[in-house]
């Protein structure tokens, strides 16, 4: 008799990024084992007829108990942030091990380990955040980092903490195209936001609503294409990170034209909130306030043509959890701040997949075999993990989220599995649902209940991406 299963899941349709097939699916030792019929025998059988299988989410853009300055504290850490990700379909997930200025980028990724170890309940890997481009960095930390599988970093150009200027960007690039490894950029223009803001807050205008004003679409067109003027010179490849509207669409559009490789990402944000959502006044819109800004309903538009057109070859959260009624949060020091002041980001990591699933899969505006591309097998790929991660091989591991197409949901904050106070997607409708995700073949999520366990997830070293 062929060896016993440790689980089987029969009846469900397996959607990947080019396939969809009726089969059950064999598991043993937390790897797909087998894909066929007739499979078995197995110690427990899951009854999926009816639901589509998908690998689970890779969320390759979160932010998880980062180090913040001025007072501030994220909601979330890998325990709750990883259990929401996990009830939303997500079954890797990639924040920022963020160096401090002054400090060594060995001391930020080992201090974020400490940070993430035994908490997470799902698989887990690292970018990292580049601040501080010593010629220590640059020359020995970095080079040895990307060989220990930290194959992936992110550089500002703005944040007065964070933003580096041109030519240590370009410092950066020479070294991730030595190593192999990918940049992520965060394209805005911080001179120009700085001035925006001076002057703005000189006119007495400072309530959320300005955060938006402060960082129009010309100061991340100018610096998405400086960034790509940065990637021409070094000759490397970059990732533009959320990128919000038409504008920088365009100029990536135009990179690639030009036979650059320019990758792009956008979020869920940019498709579901407007700059209206910042308010009028009041201070409600500071649940709003990410960067960049959400746009206008036209920008709307041409981030769903960016996704429909594979501009875009990855779709993040950037879930940034700080709570609204939190004196470490949106109301820092228990008041209302003026819009320079509020910290940047809003929550998603749990209603990523079912927002775009529902306008891209269910809205026909995206194929299936797109959400699963976008959500789980390129960030896989980009990010190097795949085939473990964003497939439903023979080999991979077994990270599968079974979804309900018709399942329609009102999102409500009492429902999600952060530890943020609010969503910006309160009451919204959304149709399709992941039901059930298992995580190396453990039960993670059903029907909105958590079933994982804290600390079960692995660290994840990343090979060179696959570009
Ligand atoms: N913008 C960022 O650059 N990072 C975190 C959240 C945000 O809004
Ligand atoms: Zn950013
Ligand atoms: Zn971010």
């Amino acid at each position: 008799m062929a060896q016993e299963l440790d689980l089987l899941i029969t009846g469900a349709e397996i959607v990947t990024a080019a396939d969809r097939f009726r089969a059950d699916i064999g598991i043993q030792d937390g790897k797909i084992v087998a894909l066929g019929t007739a499979l078995g025998p197995a110690r427990k059988t899951v009854d999926a007829s009816g639901l589509l299988a998908l690998p689970g989410g890779v969320d390759a853009h979160c932010h998880l108990d980062q180090p913040q300055g001025f007072g501030l504290r994220m909601a979330d850490d890998f325990v709750s942030g990883s259990r929401s990700a996990a009830c939303g379909g997500t079954t890797t997930i990639i924040p920022f091990a963020a160096q401090l200025k002054g400090q060594s980028l060995r001391a930020a990724v080992e201090d974020y380990h400490q940070r993430a170890g035994g908490k997470s309940c799902i698989d887990y890997a690292f970018h990292m955040i580049v601040v501080d481009p010593t010629p220590e960095v640059l020359e020995q930390e970095l080079p040895a980092l990307i060989r220990e599988g930290y194959t992936s970093f992110k550089v500002y150009m703005t944040y007065d903490d964070l933003k580096l200027n041109d030519r240590q960007i370009l410092n950066v690039l020479d070294v991730a195209r030595q190593g192999g490894a990918l940049v992520m950029v965060h394209a805005e223009n911080s001179d120009c936001i700085s001035w925006l803001t001076d002057r703005l807050v000189a006119d007495g205008k400072t309530t959320p609503q300005y955060h938006a004003v402060s960082r129009p679409q010309a100061v991340e067109r100018e610096a998405t294409h400086r960034a790509i003027t940065f990637s021409e010179l070094v000759d490397v490849p970059i990732l533009i990170v959320h990128v919000s509207g038409s504008e920088a669409i365009e100029q990536i559009r135009w990179a690639r034209g030009r036979g650059q490789r320019i990758y792009a990402e956008t979020c869920p944000q940019y498709l579901y909130l407007t700059a209206e959502d910042l308010g009028h006044g009041d201070y409600e819109g500071a649940k709003c306030v990410c960067s960049p800004p959400p746009r206008d309903e036209a920008n709307q538009e041409a981030v769903w043509r960016g996704l429909a057109h594979n501009v875009f070859s990855v779709f993040s959260s950037d879930h940034a959890p700080f709570s609204y009624e939190d004196p470490h949060g949106k109301k820092l020091r228990g008041k209302e701040q003026k819009f320079q002041y509020i910290p940047n980001g809003i929550p998603g990591l749990e209603t990523r997949l079912p927002l775009l699933f529902s306008g891209g899969v269910n809205g026909g505006r995206i194929s299936i075999h797109q959400f699963v591309a976008l959500t789980s097998t390129q960030p896989a790929k980009l990010y190097g993990l795949y085939p473990r991660k964003g497939s439903l091989m023979v080999g991979s591991d077994a990270d599968i989220s079974l979804w309900d197409p018709d399942r329609k949901v009102v999102i409500s904050n009492t429902m999600l599995h952060h530890d943020v106070d609010y969503t910006p997607y309160e009451g919204r409708t959304v149709t399709g649902w992941p039901v059930m995700t298992f995580s190396r073949g453990e039960l993670v999520s059903r029907e909105f209940e958590f079933l994982g366990t804290a600390g079960k997830g692995e660290f994840l070293p990343c090979d060179k991406p696959m570009l």
